[in-house]
């Protein structure tokens, strides 16, 4: 189907745009994929480095090619990349007992023992991928880059996750202005083994289906102030935490978000679906949740409040949506 096709539902004439009901639906994103982020041209640190961008071109080549049920691409990362990823490891391992969920350190010693995370090797998508299955039935797909608001949250309704598989430029090991593989790996993938944050994303993404273009935006926001970079209180002390993926794999920011500087508000969905927030800078304003379970309530509760034509229901046996006609 085009993207761009209403979906007509024989009972009234609601239209809705397309969206995907079964997994391989997911093949037709790939052709819709900005590499570079249009924004982040200017000061993205490998961009005029045309060693860096053949690299990239290689490794997303191979993004573009995959197709649903194949086996993930496995990328031979050179000694510079592995360098790249071990400095971001060992750093950011120094703050996980300090400023990370429990949530996170929980899964942590899991990772290095079963998929080989580590500051030497950087992991494959696949194992990876296999691994989230297991824990939670979440996958991994690779992707080119970007995604649009509305494929990228699509996915997640799937319980599949779009993941890059190339990493940040070298000479800023620490930064980077858009997803990366550390990004991916350090930040989401440990936090999508625990069942509440799976949950989370998960009901982001259904709500996402269909959606009109000024709810996509609400989820975006949402996605934005949970998903990337959400506080958290833990569940026995009531310190917050990060739980967060643009937090968890950020060395900066995850100082930056627990200190005095930015705004700290209570998770709210209905406030943070209006929130404007930059995207190239430390964010100035948090949301801290009570529980990554009542996080999820909240959000459950303000997806049913967004107007759509039909409902959804996710088939976990077969993975497809239903649509079922409120008409
Ligand atoms: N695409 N590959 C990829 N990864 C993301 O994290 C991502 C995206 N597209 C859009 C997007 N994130 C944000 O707009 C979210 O708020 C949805
Ligand atoms: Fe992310």
């Amino acid at each position: 189907a085009d993207a761009a096709a209403p979906v007509t539902t024989p009972q009234a004439e609601h239209t809705a745009p397309w969206f995907p009901r079964r997994l391989s639906d997911l093949d037709q994103f790939a052709s819709r994929c900005l590499q570079y982020g249009a924004e982040l041209d200017a000061n993205h640190p490998g961009f005029s480095d045309p060693e860096y961008r053949a690299r990239r071109a290689q490794i997303t080549r191979n993004a573009a090619l995959h197709k649903h049920g194949m086996r993930l691409p496995t990328v031979d990362y050179t000694e510079q990349e592995t360098a790249t990823w071990r400095t971001a490891y060992t750093e950011l391992a120094k703050l996980r007992k300090t400023h990370t969920s429990a949530r996170y350190q929980h899964i942590f010693p899991l990772l290095e023992r079963e998929v080989g995370f580590g500051p030497n090797r950087i992991p494959q998508l696949q194992e990876v991928s296999d691994f989230l299955r297991e824990c939670t039935g979440w996958t991994l797909r690779p992707v080119m880059g970007l995604l649009s608001p509305r494929d990228f949250l699509n996915g997640l309704a799937f319980r599949v996750f779009h993941s890059t598989q190339y990493i940040r430029h070298h000479s800023r090991p620490l930064y980077t202005p858009e997803p990366d593989v550390c990004h991916e790996l350090l930040g989401h993938a440990p936090m999508l083994c625990n069942e509440s944050f799976a949950d989370l994303s998960h009901v982001i993404g259904l709500a996402s289906l269909g959606a009109s273009d000024e709810d996509i935006e609400r989820l975006a926001k949402c996605y934005w102030f949970s998903i990337e970079f959400g506080l958290c209180r833990e569940p026995r002390t009531g310190e917050v935490r990060a739980y967060g993926a643009g937090l968890l794999s950020s060395y900066g920011e995850l100082q930056h978000c627990l200190s005095d500087a930015p705004e700290k508000r209570t998770w709210d969905p209905f406030d943070a679906a209006k929130q404007a927030y930059p995207i190239t800078e430390y964010q100035p304003l948090y949301y801290v949740a009570d529980s990554l379970d009542s996080a999820t309530e909240k959000l459950r509760i303000f997806s049913e409040t967004l107007e759509r034509p039909f409902s959804v229901h996710y088939n976990a046996y077969s993975q497809t949506v239903h649509v079922l006609d409120e008409a």
